[in-house]
């Protein structure tokens, strides 16, 4: 599973202290979710002037799954695009993640599961992630709130959200197929392993992402004799953010910027730039050059390494304070913080970064956002938890998911590539692209091996929904389902 930030679409105020890329999320737009591009901000009403068929409602969700006690409930955002349902079978769940979702992953037609639920006649939803956009369980983020921010909590939503969609539909012999690129991914490939009767199948693009950033060029602040550790790692940080976000959507089909600008290409022509002796200068460079190509997004020829002004940025629980990219980068952070880990060090191993960027850290930026029952013990054990949960990457066991990554991604490393033909578990690597590069509209130009990637999801996503409940049974057995809850029970008793 990999950790995907948000990349953000809207230029954080001007007071805004966090850097451009927080922790692999752009910051100051707000791109959840799958990366769709700068014209798909966050609270964009003109959605539905473009797409006039896009719906969206409120889906009255529980609280707490797991105490079944707990009655309290909330409005949970979710976007219906009935333009292509022929069937009344088929349906399509575009998983939210860590942002807002503003409906066009639901509505842009160019996208290539869209194009599949055209063709496939399938109704398609895409379910907004609690503590995210508009979809708040308790209005505030508070270390209490944020107890009810776990993958498994978003994973029984996804599960009550079906379950409760087919009957509001009246879907007969419902066949869903789950959808996610990042971090939704990886809720799409666990949601098959956790809840297989729900689905036929799934697509689990890049499993993870994760960005941050920041420029280097003129310090804010300066270096001075109250700079600390901590500052210098923050500014390190930043640095080595921009190369990884950069990398990490290199050649998607997002923006005509990450087509043909914003790429590794170019990246490597500006580092290796011959007339340029002073290679300090070529990562200025870099950065400027970067600030060219993105004119609405945070201004990179300001480096601000100030740690503790991130920290007052995002270590509220005050929605009001933290606003609205503030919020996500801090549920994010949480999310990280308490369970998926995805914390993007430099200092092991020989690498062009060195070792400013260590695990310490982004423990105590844990710590000072979310206070001391968050330090490195709380963080490793939670970490280990849902590791052991989960399966990770080698025990990583369901039925019909394909799982596309691309060799260029960061993220592609954290991906899960066992095969087996048996059950359908089909790990994809897709040669030369980046992260989510499959999920987009394709483009002129685009790299040579995506349409056959494409084909090759689309061929299985076909086979997943010729599957006939009603016919052949429900998908996953209660066996299935038992040695999971053995296994899971198991591996948390060996970690007491
Ligand atoms: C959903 O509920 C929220 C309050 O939780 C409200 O502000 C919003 O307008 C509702 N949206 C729809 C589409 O009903
Ligand atoms: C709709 O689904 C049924 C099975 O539930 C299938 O037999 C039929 O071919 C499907 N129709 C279309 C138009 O896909
Ligand atoms: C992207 O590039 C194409 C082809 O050069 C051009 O037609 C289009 O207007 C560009 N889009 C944007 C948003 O700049
Ligand atoms: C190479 O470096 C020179 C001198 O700094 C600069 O003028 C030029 O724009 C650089 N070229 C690239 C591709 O970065
Ligand atoms: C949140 O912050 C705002 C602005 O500082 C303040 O007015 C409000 O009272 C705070 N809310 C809570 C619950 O503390
Ligand atoms: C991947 O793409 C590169 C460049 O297009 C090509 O040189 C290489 O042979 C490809 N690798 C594979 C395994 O297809
Ligand atoms: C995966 O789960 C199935 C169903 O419970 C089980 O039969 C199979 O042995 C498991 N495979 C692995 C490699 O654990
Ligand atoms: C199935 C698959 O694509 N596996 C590849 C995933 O990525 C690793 C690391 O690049 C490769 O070694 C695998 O072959």
């Amino acid at each position: 599973m990999l950790l995907a930030f948000l990349l953000l679409l809207v230029p954080l105020a001007v007071d805004s202290k966090l850097p451009p890329f927080f922790l692999g999320k752009i910051n100051g737009q707000t791109v959840l979710n799958h990366h769709l591009n700068r014209q798909f901000v966050t609270n964009d009403a003109s959605v539905f002037d473009d797409y006039p068929y896009l719906q969206v409602y409120n889906f009255t969700q529980k609280l707490d799954h797991f105490d079944r006690f707990n009655t309290r409930t909330w409005n949970q955002k979710y976007f219906y695009n009935p333009k292509y349902s022929r069937n009344n079978s088929i349906i399509f769940l575009m998983i939210g993640g860590e942002g807002p979702e503003n409906g066009r992953w639901a509505a842009k037609p160019e996208v290539q599961y869209l194009q599949w639920a055209s063709e496939f006649g399938a109704d398609v939803f895409d379910l907004e992630h609690r503590f995210f956009g508009d979809s708040w369980p308790i209005p505030d983020m508070e270390t209490s709130s944020l107890q009810y921010l776990t993958t498994q909590q978003a994973l029984a939503d996804l599960a009550f959200f079906i379950e409760s969609m087919n009957q509001k539909y009246g879907f007969k012999n419902p066949r869903w197929v789950t959808f996610g690129g990042s971090y939704p991914g990886s809720l799409s490939a666990w949601f098959r392993q956790k809840y297989p009767q729900l689905t036929v199948g799934s697509v689990a693009s890049s499993a993870p992402v994760n960005l941050k950033l920041d420029f280097y060029g003129n310090l804010q602040p300066p270096f001075d004799a109250k700079t600390t550790k901590l500052d210098i790692n923050n500014f390190f940080g930043n640095l080595f953010n921009t190369f990884q976000g950069m990398t990490q959507y290199t050649y998607d089909g997002q923006s005509n910027s990450t087509h043909s600008d914003k790429t590794v290409r170019k990246m490597c022509q500006i580092m290796t730039n011959a007339t340029e002796p002073d290679t300090v200068k070529r990562v200025e460079n870099l950065f400027l050059w970067f600030n060219q190509m993105e004119p609405a997004g945070p201004d990179l020829s300001v480096m601000p390494n100030s740690y503790w002004d991130v920290i007052a940025q995002v270590g509220s629980g005050n929605l009001t304070i933290l606003k609205e990219d503030g919020a996500a980068a801090r549920g994010w952070m949480w999310l990280c913080c308490n369970e998926i880990g995805f914390l993007q060090t430099t200092n092991q191993g020989n690498n062009v970064f060195g070792t400013g960027v260590p695990l310490n850290l982004f423990i105590d930026m844990c710590t000072d956002m979310f206070g001391d029952s968050m330090k490195i013990k709380q963080i490793m054990s939670g970490n280990k938890l849902s590791q052991n949960y989960y399966g990770g990457a080698d025990f990583y066991n369901a039925t019909n998911v394909v799982l596309p990554n691309g060799s260029l991604d960061p993220w592609h490393a954290l991906g899960t590539y066992k095969t087996n033909d048996n059950q359908n578990l089909l790990p994809y690597l897709i040669n030369g692209t980046a992260h989510c590069g499959d999920m987009y509209a394709s483009y002129v130009g685009e790299p040579a091996s995506l349409p056959a990637a494409r084909a090759f999801i689309k061929q299985h996503v076909r086979e997943f929904i010729r599957y006939n409940p009603a016919v052949d049974g429900p998908q996953g057995s209660a066996a299935f389902q038992s040695v999971f809850f053995v296994f899971s029970l198991l591996a948390i008793l060996t970690l007491q």
